[in-house]
Parts: structure tokens; C-alpha cells; sequence
């Protein structure tokens, strides 16, 4: 995701943390506002690009070799390169996290990790090989030539919280509110929210992450690539029916990304405690 999906999904998860989790991440983030975890949630797209940084830039998605839109499907074995993935990313910082032989500031670093990359993996395109997870499929957004893997990091949900130009945080906050209402009791997602921490297990953070992946990148068999990767060539995507499908799947994967962080944030905190 972009900005605003990062911050939101922390966002999420910092209303459903238990008191002890945010205790915990307050002090090994050494921030102790209600931003703990928002204020760390781009830090691993900062460091991507940089020289320390670039061996971490496989890390944000893995490449499923399917073939939407008549087969999604992800595969570790097959998927994952040799010099890593999202999965595998999930799986080493969290067990660095775990790891109370380290050093603070590398727990600290891991958990800045954790917090973004279970944020990515629910961006479809990010779980996706075709055209680098979209980076070269070119579309049109209101009018202007973009690529496809923006138009899901970006373009829809600034759409969604009223058009771009707005700030990151502000609109965060706000989409963070409105999500969290609705998963709470009442919401429209609150008899699947606990569906979507079923199976969640801090022993086996590949399979689990594994699930999330499949999960997400089913997404682009229906929503991102309905027709195929040469069908949405060009096409206008910013009205009409595929973008409200869009607005549905990214509203839906960063309420469940935002759920999911707080819920493997307190199995970590309950372990270490
Ligand atoms: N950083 C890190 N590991 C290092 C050096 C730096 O994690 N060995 C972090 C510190 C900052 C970010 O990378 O969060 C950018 O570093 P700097 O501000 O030192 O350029
Ligand atoms: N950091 C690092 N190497 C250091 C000191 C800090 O990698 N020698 C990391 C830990 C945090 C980030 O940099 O991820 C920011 O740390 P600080 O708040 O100490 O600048
Ligand atoms: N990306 C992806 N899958 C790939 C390559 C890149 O999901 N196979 C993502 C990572 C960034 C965006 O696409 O969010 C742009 O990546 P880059 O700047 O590395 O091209
Ligand atoms: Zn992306
Ligand atoms: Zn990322």
C-alpha cells in the first residue's frame, strides 16, 4: 500500500490491541502518543531504496506465478525467491521480535517491519507476478496515464477518502474511525472479524501469512484482473463498476490487514510477557 493505506492499517490495530500489547510497543518503539505504530508504518518504504536498505526491497510482496483470471494461487516453494518475500520477511522479524537475545534497537527495527509488511501482504498486487505485481500494466486514472500496481497502492483509496491532495494522516484517521466502527459489534464486518483471526498462529508464521497471501491474491483473479492482464490495458478505471469493486476489496483488506496486526502484535506481546 501507499501512505494511507499503511498508516491506516496501524491505525486499525492500534483500537484493538489489548492494554498490555500497546504498553509493550510504546516503550520498545519509544513513543508513547496514540501514534505508536502509525508513526512507523511507511518507515520500511523510506529505507527501500537506500544503500543499507535495498536488501530489503523483495520483501514487500511475493510473485505468485499464476495466471488470473483463470487461475490465482500462491505457492511458497514456487513463489518465494531465494533472496526473500513478504512471507519470509514476516516469518524472520517476527521471530527477531520474539528474540529477547537482541538488542532493543533490532526488536524495535523487526517490529517496524512486522507492522508494514502485514500491511502489504493484503494488497493484492502484492501477492502477484504478472507485470511486477502491475507495475507495467499502464491504465487510466480520472483521465491520466498510471500503472496499475498504483491505482491499488494509492489511487483508489485516496478516491475513496475524497480525492488526493489530502494529507496522509488526517485521511487516515478518519478511514482508521470509520473501519474500526465497522468491524466492532454492529459493523458490517463484525460477524467475519473473527473468522479472520482463525488459524492465526505465532508458531507458524509462514503458514499463516501463507493464508493471508492466498487470501489476498484472489483478489486478482475477481477485482484487479477480472478480464486478464491484456483486457484492462488503457482502460479508464477510476468510475463506474470497477472501481466500486475496487473500493469494496481495498476497504475489506485493510480492515482485515488492520484487525490481523493487532491480533499477531498481543500474541507476540502475550509470549514475551
Ligand atoms: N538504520 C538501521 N540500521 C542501520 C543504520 C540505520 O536500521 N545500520 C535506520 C535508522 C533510521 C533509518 O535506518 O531509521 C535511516 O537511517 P539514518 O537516519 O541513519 O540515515
Ligand atoms: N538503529 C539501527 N542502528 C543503530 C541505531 C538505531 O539500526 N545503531 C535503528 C533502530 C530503529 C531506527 O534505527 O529502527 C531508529 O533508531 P533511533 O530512534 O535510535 O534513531
Ligand atoms: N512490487 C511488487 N511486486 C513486484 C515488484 C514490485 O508488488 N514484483 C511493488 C513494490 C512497490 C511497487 O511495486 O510497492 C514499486 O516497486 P519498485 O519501486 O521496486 O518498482
Ligand atoms: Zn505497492
Ligand atoms: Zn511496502
Amino acid at each position: 500500500w501507499g501512505s494511507l493505506g499503511h498508516i491506516t492499517t496501524a491505525m486499525v490495530a492500534t483500537n484493538f490491541v489489548q492494554p498490555e500489547t500497546a504498553s509493550y510497543f510504546k516503550v520498545l518503539l519509544r513513543n508513547d502518543t496514540e501514534h505508536y505504530l502509525a508513526g512507523v508504518a511507511t518507515w520500511a518504504d523510506s529505507i527501500r531504496y537506500t544503500k543499507w536498505g535495498r536488501f530489503t526491497a523483495a520483501f514487500h510482496f511475493i510473485d505468485a506465478h499464476d495466471s488470473p483470471p483463470t487461475y490465482c494461487g500462491v505457492e511458497f516453494d514456487r513463489d518465494c525467491k531465494e533472496n526473500g518475500c513478504v512471507v519470509s520477511a514476516l516469518q524472520n522479524y517476527t521471530s527477531q521480535l520474539l528474540d529477547g537475545e537482541l538488542v532493543a534497537w533490532r526488536r524495535m527495527q523487526a517490529a517496524k517491519f512486522v507492522i508494514h509488511f502485514l500491511g502489504d501482504i493484503h494488497q493484492p498486487l502484492h501477492t502477484e507476478d504478472v507485470a511486477k505485481g502491475g507495475n507495467g500494466i499502464h491504465v487510466l486514472w480520472n483521465g491520466n496515464e498510471v500503472n496499475l500496481h498504483h491505482v491499488w497502492d494509492s489511487s483508489i483509496a485516496e478516491q475513496m477518502l475524497g480525492g488526493i491532495g489530502r494529507k496522509p494522516y488526517p485521511a487516515a484517521l478518519e478511514w482508521s474511525a470509520n473501519l474500526t466502527a465497522e468491524i466492532q459489534t454492529g459493523g458490517k464486518y463484525a460477524a467475519q472479524r473473527e473468522s479472520w483471526t482463525k488459524g492465526m498462529m505465532l508458531d507458524d508464521p509462514i503458514q499463516t501469512s501463507m493464508g493471508w497471501a492466498t487470501e489476498s491474491n484472489s483478489f486478482v483473479c475477481s477485482a484487479v484482473l477480472p478480464e486478464g492482464p491484456s483486457a484492462i490495458v488503457g482502460q479508464e478505471l477510476a468510475l463506474g463498476e470497477y472501481f466500486q469493486r475496487a473500493a469494496e476489496v481495498t476497504e475489506l483488506q485493510v480492515a482485515r490487514g488492520g484487525y490481523r496486526l493487532a491480533k499477531w502484535l498481543d500474541l507476540i506481546a502475550e509470549r514475551i510477557n
